[in-house]
C-alpha cells in the first residue's frame, strides 16, 4: 500500500532522553487525528497522536450507551479523502450503530498503519510553549514526555463530560454511569429501578431501550428536545442513487454546502405557501428521518426567522400529541422555550411512544426540580424517587471542555489559555489563537464544527492545517501565529455572522449555558461549512492574511488584517452575484436595464403579507403618475410616508421597492406611498425631482382620502429615491408646503462629485459601481446642471429642513455624500440621526429577507420615522410578532 511506505519514510521520531522529539503532537484518537496522522506522514512530518482511550475511535469509543447511533447518514459521516478506502467500506444501516462505527475507525486505523505512532492511554498534563526553542513542550502521564514543534488538539468538540452538579451524588449508594464514560462490558439493567438524568440526544437515544430493560424507568426532564423519527434501515435510495451517481461530485457539493450534506437552498419562504403545501413539506421531511433535511428544506426563512420557525414548532407538537397518550406528558415532552434548531434537535427511534408504557414516568423538572440525591434515590420538590441506577445524560463541557479544561496550556509570556479564554473562547478561524504560536485546534470554538457533518468540517481542517504546515516548511518558517487583528476581526464576524440564525435565542451547549459558570458566547461559526471553507482559502490567497510567520533564516511575514469585513450575508450576496457574470447594467442601454432588473426582481423573496396593497393614480408636475399603497393591518387613519424607489433616476417603478416597502409598512404601521415618478432619459433633470414634490402635496392635500392621518406627511426614499425625498424636504420649505414631518435618506445620492473616498474604495467591487453612477447621472442630469440643489441637495440651503434619518453603508460609492449630507444637514441646525452600516452594501437595507442583518437596521429607521411622526418609537408588529433580530 503506497500509503504505508510514505508513513515508514517520514515517522522519524526519535527519543532524546526521557523527550521524544517530534514535528507534530496531536492529542485525540478520534476521526480528526486518525486523519492528521495520516496527512501528517504523507507531507513528511514525524508526529505522535496521544490518546487518553485504550484504542482509537475518540468519542466513539466512549459514548457506548445503549442506543448510541449516528444521526448525520453515516454515508455522509465517513471519510473522503481516500477514493479506494470510501469504496471499501459499506455501511450497514442509513444511521450506523456505535460498534459498527467503532469498527470502521479500527478498519482505517489498520489500512493506513496508524496505531503505531498512537500513545494510547496516556494523558497530556500539560503543554508549554517554549520561545527560545521554539517548540511545545509536553509533559504526560505515561511514558516520555514530548517536544513538538507544532501541536493540535483533535480532541472533539462533544468529549468532556460535564460533572452531574446536583448536591448528593455522593451519597447515592446504587449504580451511577454517564452515557459519555458507558462500561465497555455494558450494564445489566434488567429489573432495575432506574433513572435517566437529562433529554438531549443521548438521553433521548438510550431511553427506548433503557425502558425495556429496567423493572421501572423515570425520567428527569429540565428542558423538552425536539426528536425527529430516525426512521432507520438501509440507505434511502434517493440519497444512495444521488450519491452512487457521482460520488466525487457528491462529496465536493457536500464541502461547498451549508451544512457539510449535499442539500440545495432552499428558496421558498413560509408566508409565499399554503398552510397544505407546508403540511406536506413538513411530512415529507418527517418521513424522511433527516435532520440536515428538516433543518434546512422546509422553508428559506425557517432558520432565520422567528415567526417562520414557530410553525415548525406547532407541527412537531401535533406528532407529539399524536403518539402520546397522556396530555400531560405530552404537553410536557412539547419543547416551548426554544426556537426549532437553536437546540440541538434529536434523532430517535421510539422516543415519544416510549412514555406509553406503564413502567415509564416522566418528572418534569420546570415544575419539581430537584432537591438532591440521596443514598436511596433522587428527591424533587414534589416527590421521592426509589432507584437502583442512576443514568447521567447530562451532556458535555463543549467545544472549550476538552481543550481548555484538560490540561493547562501555556503559550507566549506564560499566559494559560483558560486566562485567554476566560471571558469565552477567542480564535482566528476557530483553528488558531494569538499569543499560542503553532498551536491548532480542529474543528475548535469559531469554526462550523458541531452545527455541521464533523466528517467534512473535520477534513477540511486537517487538510487546511496540513497544507500551512508544509507550505510554512518549504519557505523557511518555523512558526505561525495570529495577529490580535485578526482574531479580533474574527469576532466581530462571528457575533455578525450569529445574527443570523436562531441560536441567539436558546441557552444550550452551543452557546455554553449547560455549564453553571461557563463564559456565554455562541461558539459554533453559524454561516455555514462552504462559506467558511472559502474564507480558510482567501486566507491563503491574500499571503496567509492575519497571521505572522516567523523562520531563522528568512524576514519575518505578516499581512495584518481582517478577512471578513462585509456582513456575511452581504458577502454571500456578493459572491453570488459575481458567480452570476451577470452584465453591466449600463451595457445594456435604459430600456435593456430595466428588463434585467424586472427578470432580476422575480428572484427574490416575496415580501410579506400587509393589511391591504393597492394601485392608484396621483397628480405629477406634468400629468398623472402610478402608485402603489401599502396599508397596515391595524385600524387608522395611519401616518403617511410618501416613498421614492431607487433606480439611479432610470431603472423600476413605484413597485420594484415592494419587499422594503411592505416591510416598513408593517414596522412603522404607517401607510406607504410609493410614486411611479418619471425617469430618464426620456425625462430628464428636473422631471424627478419636480415629480416628488408635486407628488408629496398631492398625497398630502389628499391623505385622508388615502386613509391617512392629518397633519405632516413623512418622506423616504433609497438612492436616486433618497435624493429625491431630500429635494423635496427643501421644496416644500421654499414653496410653502406641504408640511413634512421627517426624512429618510437610505444611502442617498446627495451630490455630483465623485472624488471622495467611498467613490474611490467602492467604486468597481460592490454592485453599484461608479461607472454605473456615471452612467444615471450622464441619462438623467447635464453637467451644467448638476450643481442645481434639485439634483445636489448637499448644495442647496440646509436650515429649516425636517428631521432627517440618514442611512449610509460602509461599501457604497454613496457612503461618503450621505454621512456629508447628514452633517452639513446637522451643522445648519437641523435634527439629524445617522445610521452607518458596517459591512453593509448600497442594497442591504432593500433586500429584504436575503440580507437578514439588514433587519436590525430597518428596526432603526422604523424607529425614526415614527418618532417624527409623534409616535411611540416601539415597533408595533402584528400581536404573534417575536422579530428576532429585534432582540
Ligand atoms: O447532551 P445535551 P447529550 N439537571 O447537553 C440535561 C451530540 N450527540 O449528551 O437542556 C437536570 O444535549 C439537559 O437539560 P437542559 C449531539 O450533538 C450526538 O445528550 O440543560 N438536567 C439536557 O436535557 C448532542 O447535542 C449523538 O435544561 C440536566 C441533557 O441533560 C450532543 O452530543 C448522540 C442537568 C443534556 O443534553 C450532546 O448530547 C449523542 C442537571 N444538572 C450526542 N444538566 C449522535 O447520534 C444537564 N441536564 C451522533
Amino acid at each position: 500500500m503506497p500509503d504505508a511506505a510514505v508513513a515508514a519514510r517520514s515517522s522519524e521520531t526519535t527519543n532524546s532522553g526521557t523527550t521524544q522529539q517530534v514535528d507534530v503532537a496531536v492529542v485525540g484518537a478520534g476521526f480528526a487525528g486518525l486523519y492528521l496522522l495520516h496527512r501528517l506522514r504523507k507531507a513528511g512530518f514525524s508526529a505522535v497522536v496521544i490518546e487518553d482511550a485504550g484504542d482509537v475511535g475518540g468519542t466513539w469509543y466512549w459514548n457506548r450507551y445503549p442506543g448510541a447511533r449516528c444521526d448525520i447518514q453515516t454515508m455522509d459521516y465517513s471519510y473522503t479523502f481516500d477514493p479506494e478506502l470510501d469504496r471499501e467500506w459499506t455501511w450497514s444501516e442509513k444511521y450506523a450503530t456505535q460498534p459498527e462505527i467503532l469498527r470502521y475507525f479500527g478498519f482505517v486505523a489498520d489500512r493506513y498503519d496508524l496505531r503505531r505512532d498512537i500513545r494510547f492511554n496516556t494523558r497530556v498534563k500539560a503543554a508549554n510553549w517554549d520561545d527560545t526553542s521554539e517548540r511545545w513542550q509536553l509533559t504526560t502521564d505515561n511514558g516520555a514526555d514530548v517536544s513538538c514543534r507544532y501541536y493540535i488538539m483533535a480532541t472533539g468538540c462533544l468529549s468532556t463530560p460535564k460533572p452531574p452538579e446536583i448536591d448528593g451524588v455522593k451519597d447515592f449508594k446504587g449504580e451511577i454511569y454517564f452515557t459519555g464514560r458507558w462500561p465497555h462490558d455494558g450494564v445489566n439493567l434488567a429489573g432495575k429501578r432506574v433513572a435517566v438524568i437529562g433529554t438531549g440526544s443521548s438521553g433521548i437515544q438510550s431511553i427506548p431501550l433503557i425502558a425495556e430493560q429496567a423493572a421501572h424507568l423515570t425520567v428527569f426532564q429540565r428542558t423538552a428536545s425536539f426528536a425527529l423519527p430516525a426512521h432507520n434501515g438501509p440507505a434511502p435510495d434517493d440519497r444512495k442513487t444521488y450519491f452512487e451517481a457521482d460520488r466525487a461530485a457528491y462529496r465536493e457539493q457536500a464541502r461547498w454546502s451549508l451544512a457539510g450534506v449535499p442539500y440545495p437552498q432552499e428558496m421558498a419562504v413560509s408566508w409565499q405557501l399554503s398552510d397544505a403545501e407546508r403540511r406536506e413539506r413538513f411530512e415529507k421531511a418527517w418521513a424522511a428521518g433527516d435532520l440536515v433535511h428538516i433543518l434546512t428544506q422546509l422553508w428559506a426563512d425557517q432558520a432565520a426567522d422567528v415567526d417562520g420557525n414557530a410553525l415548525i414548532g406547532k407541527l412537531i407538537h401535533e406528532k407529539i400529541r399524536a403518539v402520546v397518550k397522556d396530555p400531560d406528558t405530552a404537553a410536557a415532552l412539547s419543547p416551548n422555550d426554544h426556537p426549532f434548531g437553536s437546540k440541538r434537535p434529536c434523532l430517535d427511534t421510539n422516543y415519544y411512544a416510549t412514555y406509553n408504557r406503564p413502567n415509564v414516568t416522566l418528572v418534569n423538572l420546570r415544575q419539581e426540580p430537584i432537591k438532591a440525591i440521596t443514598a436511596s434515590g433522587i428527591v424533587t420538590d414534589k416527590r421521592s424517587v426509589d432507584l437502583d441506577v442512576i443514568v447521567f445524560a447530562t451532556g458535555f463541557d463543549a467545544m472549550t471542555g476538552a481543550i481548555m479544561a484538560v490540561h493547562p496550556i501555556t503559550g507566549r509570556a506564560s499566559k494559560s489559555l483558560s486566562s485567554v479564554w476566560a471571558q469565552g473562547p477567542q480564535t482566528y478561524l476557530g483553528l488558531t489563537v494569538a499569543g499560542f504560536p503553532n498551536l491548532f485546534m480542529i474543528t475548535g470554538p469559531g469554526s462550523p464544527s458541531v452545527l455541521s457533518n464533523m466528517a467534512v468540517s473535520i477534513e477540511q481542517h486537517v487538510d487546511w492545517v496540513v497544507d500551512r504546515l508544509a507550505a510554512l516548511r518549504d519557505a523557511g518558517f518555523t512558526t505561525m501565529e495570529a495577529t490580535e487583528t485578526a482574531q479580533a476581526g474574527w469576532a466581530q464576524h462571528m457575533a455578525d455572522c450569529s445574527m443570523l440564525t436562531l441560536h441567539r435565542l436558546a441557552n444550550t451547549w452551543y452557546t455554553g449555558a449547560n455549564v453553571p459558570g461557563k463564559a456565554q458566547a455562541l461558539m459554533p461559526y453559524t454561516s455555514g461549512v462552504g462559506p467558511y471553507r472559502g474564507i480558510c482559502n482567501e486566507v491563503v490567497s491574500r499571503g496567509m492574511l492575519g497571521f505572522r510567520l516567523t523562520g531563522p533564516n528568512v524576514a519575518e511575514q505578516c499581512n495584518d488584517g481582517e478577512v471578513v469585513r462585509l456582513q456575511p450575508d452581504v458577502r454571500l450576496v456578493l459572491g453570488m452575484l459575481a458567480e452570476m457574470n451577470l452584465p453591466q447594467i449600463e451595457s445594456l442601454g435604459s430600456q435593456g436595464a430595466r428588463d434585467f432588473l424586472a427578470e432580476f426582481n422575480k428572484g427574490r423573496p416575496a415580501g410579506r403579507p400587509v393589511g391591504e396593497v393597492g394601485d392608484g393614480v396621483l397628480h405629477g408636475a406634468d400629468g398623472l403618475l402610478p402608485y402603489r399603497l401599502y396599508r397596515p393591518a391595524t385600524p387608522g387613519p395611519h401616518p403617511i410616508v410618501v416613498y421614492f424607489h431607487g433606480g439611479g433616476w432610470v431603472l423600476g417603478d413605484e413597485q420594484s421597492d415592494d419587499p422594503f416597502c411592505r416591510d416598513m409598512c408593517r414596522r412603522t404601521d404607517m401607510i406607504f406611498v410609493s410614486v411611479g415618478y418619471r425617469h430618464a432619459p426620456e425625462h430628464r433633470f428636473p422631471a424627478a425631482a419636480e415629480d416628488g414634490y408635486a407628488a408629496t402635496r398631492w398625497i398630502a392635500e389628499h391623505a385622508a382620502e388615502l386613509g391617512g392621518k392629518a397633519g405632516p406627511v413623512l418622506v423616504a426614499g433609497w438612492s436616486a429615491g433618497g435624493n429625491i425625498a431630500a429635494v423635496t424636504c427643501q421644496l416644500a420649505r421654499e414653496r410653502g408646503g406641504p408640511e413634512i414631518g421627517g426624512q429618510l435618506l437610505v444611502c442617498p445620492v446627495t451630490d455630483s462629485t465623485f472624488d471622495r473616498a467611498s467613490y474611490v474604495d467602492n467604486g468597481t467591487n460592490y454592485f453599484v459601481t461608479r461607472g454605473l453612477m456615471f452612467w444615471f447621472w450622464d441619462l438623467y442630469c447635464s453637467p451644467a446642471d448638476r450643481t442645481d440643489p434639485r439634483v445636489s441637495p448637499l448644495r442647496g440651503k440646509l436650515a429649516g429642513l425636517p428631521p432627517a434619518f440618514v442611512t449610509t453603508c460602509e461599501f457604497d460609492p454613496l457612503r461618503d455624500e450621505g454621512i456629508a449630507y447628514a452633517e452639513a444637514m446637522a451643522a445648519s441646525g437641523v435634527a439629524v440621526e445617522q445610521l452607518k452600516a458596517r459591512g453593509h452594501f448600497h442594497s442591504s437595507f432593500t433586500m429584504v429577507d436575503v440580507v437578514i442583518t439588514g433587519v436590525g437596521g430597518r428596526i432603526k429607521m422604523a424607529e425614526a420615522l415614527r418618532r417624527f411622526a409623534g409616535l411611540p418609537p416601539e415597533v408595533k408588529l402584528p400581536p404573534q410578532k417575536l422579530d428576532a433580530a429585534a432582540s
